[in-house]
Order: structure tokens, then C-alpha cells, then sequence
């Protein structure tokens, strides 16, 4: 329990606020996990505690760099950071999971990116549906990213499998 409390705080201070543990990013999102470590004075962080939260994360959302001295999040930033992701073929269909009450908004101008710096889709129904249903009633998604592929827009993949895109317009989207 106390883990999920610092794993949310990982979130925090490495997606929005890294201020609050006077954390240094570097352009590609990563912070040295000793800063982390001695300007967390709220909770009793470690080595060994980070990399046991990052290894049981259940959507692996940090990495540790190889030399093991720095951490990332792998998705989810609102600060300005650049993951040096490769543009990747999507495969034909992709999900998004989202609330009912969000889906008049949705068919009129598609899926949009609002705080975050890219839409976040996956190829998973269960993911989908899981993240739909932490603001509402949830309703599942198909984007035909194939297609969009085929028109040159950019998909990305992070290491913890999720997939990025700009935007989603309402022709590419499935609503039953
Ligand atoms: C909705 C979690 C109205 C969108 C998950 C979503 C994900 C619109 C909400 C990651 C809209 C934004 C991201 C429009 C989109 N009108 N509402 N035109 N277009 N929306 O949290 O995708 O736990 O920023 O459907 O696993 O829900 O953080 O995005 O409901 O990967 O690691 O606006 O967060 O990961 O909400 O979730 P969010 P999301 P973590």
C-alpha cells in the first residue's frame, strides 16, 4: 500500500512537478535517482526501494537507466520532455477507453491530447476499458490506425507499451 503512495508520487514529481523534489530532468525526461532519493523528505526512499516499485509497477510506467543511476517515466508528462521515441507501424486497430459523458465532445472533435502531450491509445480492450472507467462510465474505442498510418500520421510506442498520437479525428474513430 505504502509502495502504490510513493509510486504515485514517482508519477507526480517525474511527469508534473519534479519542483517539488528539486528535480533536475534532462530534455529526454530523466532525473538522477540520488537526487530523488535525498530530496524526497517525505518518504524513505532507497535504492533498492525504487528499483523494487519500478520492477512491480503494473503498468511499468518508470525505467532506470542502464548505469542505473537516473529514472524516467515513461509516459504520462504534462512538462515539456522529449522520449526520443521512434515513429512506429500501428497496427490496423487500436483502443481508447473513455466516459460517456465525454463522447459528444469526442464526435464532434475527435480524441484530443487536452493536458498530456499526446492522445494515449493501446491494443488492449481490458487496458482500454480500465482507463474509461476512472472518469465515468465507460465506453471502448476503436481508432483505425492503420489508416491514419497510411495518411502519414505518427504513431509512437513507449517502452510500457502504451501508444501516442496527436490527434484523433472523428472519422477514424469506432463509437459502437
Ligand atoms: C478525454 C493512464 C472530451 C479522454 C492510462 C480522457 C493512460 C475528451 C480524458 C493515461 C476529448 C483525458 C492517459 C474530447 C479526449 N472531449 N473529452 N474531444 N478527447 N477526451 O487522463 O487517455 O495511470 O489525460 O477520453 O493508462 O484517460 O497515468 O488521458 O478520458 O495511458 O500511468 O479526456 O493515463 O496511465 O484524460 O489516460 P487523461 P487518458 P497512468
Amino acid at each position: 500500500m505504502n509502495n502504490k503512495k510513493i509510486s504515485k508520487y514517482l508519477s507526480l514529481v517525474l511527469r508534473h512537478k519534479p519542483e517539488l523534489a528539486n528535480l533536475q530532468l534532462n530534455n529526454q525526461g530523466w532525473a538522477l535517482i540520488d537526487d530523488l532519493i535525498n530530496n524526497s523528505h517525505e518518504h524513505a526512499l532507497s535504492l533498492e526501494l525504487i528499483q523494487s516499485i519500478v520492477d512491480a509497477n503494473d503498468k511499468q510506467r518508470f525505467a532506470i537507466s542502464e548505469d542505473g543511476k537516473m529514472i524516467r517515466a515513461n509516459q504520462g508528462h504534462s512538462i515539456d520532455v522529449d522520449l526520443a521515441l521512434e515513429a512506429t507501424i500501428p497496427s490496423d486497430i487500436l483502443f481508447h477507453g473513455t466516459a460517456s459523458r465525454f463522447i459528444e465532445s469526442i464526435k464532434e472533435i475527435g480524441l484530443i491530447k487536452g493536458q498530456r502531450h499526446h492522445v494515449h491509445l493501446t491494443e488492449s480492450k481490458d487496458t482500454a476499458m480500465k482507463v474509461g472507467r476512472r472518469y465515468g462510465k465507460a465506453v471502448l474505442l476503436g481508432i483505425d490506425a492503420k489508416a491514419m498510418h497510411m495518411q502519414g500520421v505518427k504513431f509512437y510506442k513507449t517502452q510500457n507499451q502504451v501508444w501516442l498520437v496527436e490527434h484523433v479525428p472523428p472519422e477514424k474513430l469506432h463509437f459502437d
